[in-house]
């Protein structure tokens, strides 16, 4: 309709100033990089850190990933049109606090150390990991910084556009734009069913990275278990399952040694703290805790609350069904316990 038209001239007229493809240079110099091995960066293992690598690194063991699942090989992906759309990826991520491609590399390095590492390969063909890979990469391009209900609230032409879910359709949006543009499309060898399947997967998986598409599935996913389910071959299972590992990935910062995560969870703080302040003086209205900087010694007690009511129950599942995901759930205990002690300290 025309008002839905409408928004979406807005949003590529928005994102048209701000969206480039990777230049030549950049590309070319990707290119004839050495790509060192997954051990120097650490990928396999779910205590990766990204802190001390450089951009030019980060794009690096992205290669590695794809290179060390042969999906290069496998799906004869020209390795100058992989390395543009990392390039591309990566400058289709805004430099917001959280939200920010350093994220996406986080969230694609524990997919990769959950098929690897905990042995989550095995239930996936190999074009379900290029779709998750991909997936993860893309999940939250183009973030401004703001979730969903400020898109709701501000009017935003997004808003208008995707009435629920409205940043995920967003992010998937972008991901295909960067697919179609000239010489970024890694999916260009496969076959057209391939194809369509693989668009399939990383937009459900995308579209996953919703919180409240994880609260509407995680039920189902549960029965699933509590079945003694085992075969996870079936399209609506793997779905499922797939949506499940998107979530868990996305929050995998909790897991992580606790100085890295104290340190992330302050990035995540300041881009919650920056969104509350835009509420307080644009719509004047009083912010939820999370985003009001003025209840910031709340901070650990939210941490607490958002491990036992969204980390610890998915980690616990997934670790009971696959034990080589424990990792995962020891880490997020571990963390636990510090913003526990923060918190009575206050
Ligand atoms: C999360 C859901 N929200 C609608 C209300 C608040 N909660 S929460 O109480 O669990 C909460 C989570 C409160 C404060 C938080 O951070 C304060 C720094 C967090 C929190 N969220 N903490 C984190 O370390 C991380 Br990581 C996150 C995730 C933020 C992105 C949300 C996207 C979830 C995708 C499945
Ligand atoms: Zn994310």
């Amino acid at each position: 309709n025309a008002c839905k038209l409408m928004a979406k001239q807005k949003v590529a007229l928005e994102c048209l100033s701000y969206h480039a493809t990777a230049s030549n240079e950049a590309t070319e110099k990707l290119i004839k990089e050495h790509i060192p091995s997954a051990q120097t960066y650490n990928l396999y293992s779910f205590t990766f850190v990204d802190f001390d690598l450089s951009d030019m690194d980060t794009c690096k063991a992205t290669v590695r990933m794809f290179l060390e699942c042969s999906l290069v090989q496998q799906f004869h992906i020209p390795y100058e049109v992989l390395c543009r759309w990392i390039l591309s990826v990566k400058k289709n991520y805004r430099p917001v606090k959280y939200h920010n491609w350093r994220h996406a590399l986080n969230v694609a390095q524990t997919m990769f150390a959950m098929f690897k590492t905990g042995k989550m390969e095995r239930f996936m063909s190999d074009l379900e990991i290029l779709g998750l890979l991909v997936a993860c990469l893309c999940h939250d391009l183009d973030h401004r910084g703001t979730n969903n209900a400020f898109q709701t609230k501000t009017d935003s032409p997004l808003a208008v556009l995707y009435s629920t879910s409205t940043m995920e359709h967003h992010h998937f949006d972008q991901c295909v734009m960067i697919l179609n543009t000239d010489t970024n499309n890694i999916f260009q060898a496969l076959s057209p069913d391939d194809y369509r399947k693989v668009m399939k997967m990383v937009e459900n998986a995308i579209l996953s990275t919703d919180l409240a598409m994880y609260f509407k599935k995680k039920n189902k996913f549960l029965e699933l278990i509590d079945n003694g389910e085992f075969d996870w071959q079936s399209e609506d299972k793997k779905e499922l399952l797939s949506g499940m590992m998107m979530t868990a990935c996305d929050v995998s910062a909790i897991a992580k040694p606790w100085e890295v995560q104290h340190k992330i969870a302050k990035l995540v703080a300041d881009e919650f703290f920056e969104q509350g302040d835009m509420e307080k003086i644009q719509l004047k209205e009083q912010p939820i805790a999370m985003m009001d900087r003025e209840r910031k010694d709340e901070l650990p007690q939210m941490q607490v609350g958002f491990i036992d009511v969204i980390c610890l129950p998915l980690y616990r599942v997934l670790s009971d069904t696959f034990p080589w995901m424990r990792p995962l759930y020891l880490g997020t205990l571990e963390n636990r316990q510090h913003w526990q002690d923060l918190a009575e300290k206050v």
